[in-house]
């Protein structure tokens, strides 16, 4: 799993700038774009549990216990939300998820919806 966390890790780094950035320029403004976009994630049959469960603890920093309840919920349910976000934000989130599971070639999904 050590292999694992290490490229999400870097596929984080190589978006974090972008995040940073969004947050200064909020920062100069003064003002607060309003967190109102929700990050669903999708089930499926091929992407397994405990990857799942690294995506949850390292894109979206749910705890052990948080990231294996949503995990399950989505694999009962047939999806979940994961966290609500600025727009900008969620898309990072969700291009950050298909970038590491491309990497793995699971087809692990998620959208963006308007909460
Ligand atoms: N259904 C998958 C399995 O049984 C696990 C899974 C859970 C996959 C959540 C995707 O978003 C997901 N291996």
């Amino acid at each position: 799993m050590n292999f694992l966390k290490n490229s999400i890790i870097f596929i984080i780094e190589q978006y974090m700038s972008e995040e940073k950035i969004e947050l200064l320029t909020r920062d100069e403004k003064k003002l607060k774009e309003p967190a109102d976009y929700i990050v669903v994630l999708l089930n499926d049959n091929y992407t397994t549990r405990d990857f799942v469960v690294e995506i949850l603890k390292q894109i979206f920093h749910k705890n052990s216990e948080e990231a294996v309840s949503i995990m399950l919920n989505v694999h009962n349910k047939g999806r979940g939300v994961v966290g609500l976000y600025t727009l900008d934000i969620a898309n990072t989130k969700a291009n950050q998820v298909h970038a590491i599971a491309k990497q793995y070639d699971y087809p692990l999904k998620c959208i963006v919806e308007e909460a």
